[in-house]
C-alpha cells in the first residue's frame, strides 16, 4: 500500500516508516523537524545520535534497498499538505505529527495555546485535504489513553453503551484528560469523529499508552538508523526515563504516591498496531478507537521491576518518592479494555526481564552522553512555581 507517515521524524514515526517499508508499503514522510528546534529550545537531547532524516533515509536505502520518500513541511500549512496528499496519493496515512508532551504543554500559557492550535489545526487542515484530495484513504491517527483520564469505572474502547431515564444509546467514552496535550487528542478526535460522520472518511483513532523502548528489528540493522530516545523531564516517558536514572546511579523519580496506573506498550508493538490498523481498514464512513497497550503496570511497579533488574547486571538502583509535579490521581481504579488489536492478530511483547536488561545495557553503552541535568522534574502543572519555571524555559516563539 501508498502509505505516508506524518511525524516521521520522531520516536515512533521514523521506526513506523522504516517497519512498512521493510514490510513491503511504499512509504513516504512528512515532517517539518518541530521536534528538533523543541529540543534546542529546551537544551536536551536524545540519547543515541540522530543523524538528519535526510541522511536516515539515504541510510534507510543503503541498508535496505527500499527508497522512503521525504516531504519537508508543516500540517498547520494547509496547502502544504493538499500538495503532499495529491503528489503522493497515499492509501492510508499514519499521523504522528503532533506535539507529543503533556509537561511541554504545561510549561507556560504559551506552550499549552501552541501545543492546541499546532495539534488541533493539523488535524483539521489533514482530514479537509483528504476530503478534497484522497477521500477513500484510511486516516490512522496517533491518539492517547489520556483521553480517558483515570474514571472510577471500566475504561472501554472508545464508546459506552449508556441508559439514562430509561432510554439507551452508545456514546462516546467521556474524557478526562490530565493536560492540555492530552485534551488537544481529545479535540483531535472529536473533529474526526465528526468528519467521518459528514463525509463518510475512513479513520482509526489508535488510544495509544506509554510507550517504551529503544530498538526495532530496522533500528538494529544499522545504528545511523537510531530512534530519538528520550530521558528528559520533558520528552522521556516513564519506564525510559526510569531507565537512563538507575544507570546515571541516581534515584528513580517515582511521582508522589507512584500509584499511578497506566497502559504501556513496547515500541515494536507499536508498529505491529499501526500495520494491523492499516491492513484491516476502517470502512467509509467509519470511526472506530482502538486502546493500543499491552499491560498496565503502577508507576511504582515499573520503578520496582528496574530496581529488580538492574540488581541483577550489578547496578543499585533506588527509588525516591519526589513531591508530584503533575496534578493527578495518585491512587486510582484502572480496567481499560484492549481487545479489538488483539482480535486482528497483535502478539504482544510483554515487559521482560530481557528488555529491561538489553536497554539499560545499551543505555550503558552511551552513559557518556547523559545528560544529568535535564532529568529532575522542573516543569509543574500548578501555578505556584510557574516562575521557576519561566526562567529555565523561556518561550521561543513558534
Ligand atoms: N511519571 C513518574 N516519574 C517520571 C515520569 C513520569 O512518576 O519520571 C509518572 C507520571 O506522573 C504519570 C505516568 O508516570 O503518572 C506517565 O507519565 P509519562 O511521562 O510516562 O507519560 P505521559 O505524560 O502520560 O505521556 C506519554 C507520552 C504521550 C502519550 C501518553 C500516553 O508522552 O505522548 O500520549 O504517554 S498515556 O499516558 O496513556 O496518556
Amino acid at each position: 500500500m501508498r502509505i505516508l507517515v506524518l511525524g516521521g521524524d520522531g520516536y515512533l514515526g521514523w521506526p513506523t516508516a522504516m517497519y512498512l517499508s521493510q514490510h513491503g508499503h511504499t512509504v513516504a514522510v512528512l515532517d517539518n523537524f518541530a521536534k528538533r528546534r523543541w529540543e534546542l529550545e529546551l537544551n536536551v537531547e536524545p540519547l543515541l545520535p540522530i543523524l538528519t532524516l535526510q541522511d536516515r533515509v539515504s541510510a534507510w536505502k543503503e541498508v535496505s534497498g527500499n527508497a522512503i520518500k521525504l516531504y519537508v513541511g508543516d500540517l498547520r500549512n494547509y496547502a502544504t499538505v493538499e500538495h503532499t496528499l495529491e503528489e503522493f496519493q497515499p492509501e492510508a496515512i499514519v499521523h504522528y505529527g503532533e506535539q507529543p508532551s503533556a509537561p511541554y504543554s504545561m510549561m507556560d500559557y504559551n506552550r499549552a495555546v501552541f501545543t492546541q492550535v499546532n495539534n488541533v489545526t493539523g488535524t483539521l487542515n489533514l482530514i479537509w485535504a483528504m476530503r478534497k484530495v484522497t477521500p477513500h484513504c484510511h486516516l490512522v491517527k496517533l491518539g492517547t489513553m489520556g483521553e480517558y483520564g483515570t474514571p472510577n469505572i471500566d475504561i472501554e474502547e472508545g464508546f459506552i453503551e449508556i441508559e439514562h431515564k430509561g432510554r439507551r444509546d452508545v456514546l462516546p467514552f467521556p474524557c478526562q484528560p490530565g493536560s492540555f496535550y492530552h485534551l488537544s487528542k481529545v479535540h483531535d478526535s472529536h473533529n474526526i469523529r465528526f468528519a467521518v460522520k459528514i463525509w463518510q472518511l475512513a479513520a482509526t483513532d489508535l488510544h495509544q499508552g506509554v510507550v517504551y523502548g529503544i530498538d526495532t528489528d530496522e533500528t538494529l540493522l544499522d545504528a545511523r538508523l537510531a530512534t530519538s530516545f528520550h530521558y528528559d523531564e520533558v520528552f522521556g516517558t516513564a519506564l525510559n526515563r526510569f531507565c537512563v536514572q538507575a544507570v546515571l546511579g541516581i534515584p528513580l523519580t517515582v511521582y508522589g504516591k507512584g500509584g499511578q496506573n497506566r497502559g504501556f506498550l513496547n515500541i515494536r508493538d507499536t508498529l505491529r498496531c499501526v500495520e494491523l490498523a492499516i491492513v484491516n481498514p476502517a470502512k467509509a464512513g467509519e470511526y472506530r478507537v482502538f486502546n493500543q497497550f499491552t499491560e498496565t503496570f503502577s508507576v511504582k511497579e515499573l520503578a520496582e521491576l528496574v530496581v529488580t533488574q538492574a540488581g541483577k547486571i550489578g547496578i543499585r538502583a533506588t527509588i525516591e518518592h519526589a513531591r508530584n509535579p503533575r496534578v493527578e490521581m495518585e491512587e486510582h481504579h484502572y480496567n481499560p479494555a484492549h481487545v479489538r488489536l488483539l482480535q486482528l492478530g497483535l502478539e504482544p511483547h510483554y515487559l521482560s526481564e530481557v528488555l529491561i536488561d538489553s536497554m539499560l545495557r545499551k543505555i550503558e553503552q552511551h552513559r557518556n552522553r547523559i545528560k544529568a541535568s535535564i532529568i529532575q522534574p522542573r516543569v509543574r502543572w500548578s501555578t505556584r512555581s510557574a516562575e521557576q519555571q519561566e526562567e529555565k524555559y523561556t518561550w521561543a516563539g513558534a
